[in-house]
């Protein structure tokens, strides 16, 4: 049994407008039990919200999926969420921080999924036989509730703290081996962290496994023509206006600028 519709509709409106409006909130468990079933329904109900104001649902994203954020996040389970076509910033572009309650920026490696890849699968290397391209990618991640403050329903049911990506065009995994692809993530012109593929549960592919496998459980199925953010790679820095953010990889690079 789980919390009734009525709540799952409520939190997923109060979560919305949080977003909507850049305002902070307490964690959704502070006071009702929720469990990740629950808190994936109220994400799904996020979801729809966004369709029905006619946005487009292009992508996924898996966090939690490295020892850094881990750590970083006190949660160890990866999670799910979705990307909505306002979320993707063009590569050089601006992202407007008023929008934003205390946007975080994270380097990734992304995926652009060119065959529909229907779970459940049996090995990363399906998802490899589907992939078009791996791409240098940034998230910005911006959690609705105080301070970053969440236990694993809570941050489920915020769709993962999404808030806006950055991709470019990258190149395509074949003949690349994912784990020893470098990605070096910089702040203003200065290094902040350096990683690799084999960061993210050794190898960015099990990401998308995990996420097909994920989605399968629903009957979803990845969509050729998603894109997929793996997971960050390291930690997760707070942005300012003024900041430029870049990560330089061999599979391309991105920046993205906060005014
Ligand atoms: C949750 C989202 C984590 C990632 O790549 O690990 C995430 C958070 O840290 O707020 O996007
Ligand atoms: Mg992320």
């Amino acid at each position: 049994m789980g919390i009734e519709e009525r709540m799952i509709k409520e939190i997923a409106e109060h979560l919305e407008r949080c977003e909507l409006e850049a305002r902070e909130t307490e964690k959704i468990t502070d006071g009702i039990e929720i469990s990740v079933e629950d808190a994936y329904e109220i994400q799904r109900e996020l979801r729809r919200r966004k369709e029905s104001k006619g946005h487009r649902i292009i992508g996924y994203k898996i966090g939690l999926t490295s020892r850094a954020k881990m750590k970083q996040m006190g949660i160890d389970t990866p999670i799910f969420g979705f990307l909505a076509d306002y979320f993707l910033i063009p590569d050089g572009g601006e992202i407007r921080i008023e929008e934003l309650i205390h946007p975080k920026v994270e380097p990734e490696i992304a995926f652009l999924i060119g065959e529909d890849l229907e779970g459940p699968v049996s090995s990363p290397l399906e998802v490899l036989e589907a992939t078009e391209m791996v791409m240098p990618a940034m998230e910005i991640i911006d959690s609705r509730y105080r301070d970053f403050r969440f236990d694993l329903p809570s941050v489920i049911a915020d769709n993962c703290s999404s808030a806006r990506f950055v991709i470019s065009p990258g190149i395509s995994p074949e003949s690349l081996d994912l784990r020893t692809v470098g990605v070096v993530f910089e702040k203003n012109g200065r290094i902040l962290s350096t990683s690799t593929g084999a960061s993210v549960l050794g190898n960015p592919l099990n990401a998308v496994f995990m996420l097909v496998n994920h989605l399968s459980k629903n009957s979803e199925i990845l969509q050729r023509g998603s894109i997929v953010l793996s997971g960050g790679l390291s930690e997760a820095v707070r942005a300012e206006r003024g900041d430029i953010f870049k990560v330089i990889s061999p599979i391309g690079s991105v920046s993205v600028r906060f005014v």
